[in-house]
């Protein structure tokens, strides 16, 4: 394959969350969130969200990987690695502590000022998610997240105060992180938790409380993608989905159809976000099923004048289904119904399928015709010290190439315009499905283990010196 690189001015770098590597839950003013109240588990283990934060019970978003306190050595760390970008999100309650605040909070404010300033320096651009899985937990508790429209204000506010905030200092943005796993995973507790801070009463209908919370959400979408736009008119805003692709298990028609319905609930979220209006089969799903989704005249006034710039996106996996399960094993229940037998998964399950994300970039691209940005991707491991306390992770180099090599061919033979790759778990962190810190998606290690024990410290694996030549060559040299 011919090997031109990549683009001038590809923005490569490392993604991450607040809640799972700021740590400092509860300092610099910071209120509580969605994040503070959930537990660890593990792999088939649920988290499970508390009714506030009751003691002896372990939090590992609390403490994190204290990055609160060790930014700046973090940020040189990813600066000798040469990232071009660094993407995070803002703690909401860091900003507003109890979401319905008054005034913001100005240490918080000062945290994310210092951190942008430390990336600035070194000539890496921040981008910036508003809301990634966070939501100030008084917001959950006394309006029942983005069931109520209240919230849609509260979250209008916040994204002004950071927009006007920090519009010097930010050019990319997005709205709210994976909003479509509360849909793919409706009997998932801590989707619907996480993503809008919703949690469903005993006989609701979860599927039409979710499709209302969401349309709530849409619109604080819309709402922040025009605030931001007039402030700032340089800005580029996305929204931000999880891709998981849906293959048809065979080439039977009935699996083709089954695939193309499952794929309506990615799409939907795709349709609202870049075209501003519902799609036909949505309202058609919405009718057969009765359901009563309460919009206002002036929402669809809103939806379609606050589309979206670009398309972010995360991409681990690919997903099979069949219109007939009887006859097939199925999947792990939170990455897909049935196993494909063509790929290989990895400790926790997850399929591992790099031609699924040119495949992913092909289908985004000629349905929207928007830039695209791979704003998540990689390959969490249990990773082991050798005696001389490194890291041989050619495991993880290994998924990285093979993704990168198709991204590669999707931006040189399919023509697709890719803004740039922002692996997850740049630096290990807590794992969001599992809470645990032994999934680790990091170049670099730090020395923290489940129970909360450990050093903090920080080394360099294999995969750091790897993704180093990788920015280096600007994608040559894989
Ligand atoms: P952990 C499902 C499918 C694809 C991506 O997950 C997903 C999920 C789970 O929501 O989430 C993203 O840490 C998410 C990150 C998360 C990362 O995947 O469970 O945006 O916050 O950490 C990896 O291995």
């Amino acid at each position: 394959m011919i090997n031109k690189g990549f683009p001038e001015g590809f923005l490569w770098g490392g993604a991450v969350a607040a809640h799972q590597l700021e740590g400092g839950w509860n300092q610099g003013g910071k209120g509580p969130s969605t994040a503070d109240v959930m537990t660890a588990g593990a792999h088939g283990v649920p988290r499970e969200i508390t009714d506030g934060i009751i003691e002896g019970k372990n939090y590992p978003n609390h403490e994190a990987i204290d990055f609160y306190h060790r930014y700046k050595e973090d940020v040189a760390l990813f600066a000798e690695m040469g990232f071009k970008c660094f993407r995070t999100s803002i703690g909401w309650s860091r900003i507003f502590p109890n979401g319905d605040d008054e005034q913001p909070n100005e240490a918080g404010l000062q945290f994310y000022d210092d951190l942008f300033d430390e990336l600035l320096k070194y000539g890496i651009e921040p981008v910036i998610t508003l809301s990634h899985f966070e939501i100030p937990y008084n917001l959950v508790k006394n309006y029942g997240g983005f069931r109520s429209r209240k919230v849609i204000d509260f979250f209008e506010k916040f994204a002004i105060t950071v927009f006007e905030r920090y519009k010097n200092k930010v050019k990319y943005w997005m709205t709210f992180n994976e909003i479509n796993n509360q849909a793919s995973n409706l009997d998932v507790d801590i989707f619907a938790f996480t993503c809008s801070g919703v949690t469903y009463k005993d006989g609701e209908n979860r599927e039409e409380t979710m499709y209302q919370v969401v349309h709530n959400e849409l619109v604080a979408s819309a709402r922040a993608v025009r605030a931001g736009k007039k402030i700032n008119p340089n800005f580029e805003i996305g929204c931000m989905v999880a891709f998981v692709p849906i293959y048809p298990y065979s080439c039977n028609p009935d699996d083709m159809m089954k695939s193309v319905e499952e794929m309506h609930k990615r799409w939907h979220f795709l349709d609202v976000h870049v075209r501003g209006e519902y799609p036909a089969y949505t309202k058609k799903m919405w009718e057969r099923k009765g359901f009563n989704i309460h919009i206002e005249p002036q929402d669809l006034i809103e939806l379609k004048e606050g589309t979206v710039d670009y398309i972010g996106f995360s991409y681990y996996m690919s997903s099979v289904d069949k219109a007939d399960k009887s006859d097939v094993e199925s999947g792990d229940k939170l990455v897909g119904s049935v196993k494909n037998p063509y790929i290989k998964e990895s400790d926790w399950g997850w399929p591992i399928d790099p031609v699924g994300l040119r495949y992913a970039l092909n289908v985004m691209y000629e349905r929207y015709n928007k830039p695209l940005f791979i704003v998540e991707n990689g390959f969490g491991a249990i990773d082991v010290k050798d005696e001389k306390g490194e890291v041989h992770d050619d495991y993880r180099i290994d998924y990285l190439r093979r993704h990168i090599e198709e991204m590669q061919k999707a931006i040189e033979i399919d023509g697709v315009e890719l803004l740039g790759y922002t692996p997850w778990g740049c630096i290990d962190l807590v794992s969001f499905t599992t809470g645990e810190m032994k999934k680790r998606y990091g170049f670099i290690y730090v020395d923290k283990n489940n129970d909360g024990s450990g050093t903090l410290e920080r080394s360099k694996k294999d995969s750091f010196y790897w993704y180093k030549k990788v920015i280096e060559s600007n994608g040559k040299e894989l």
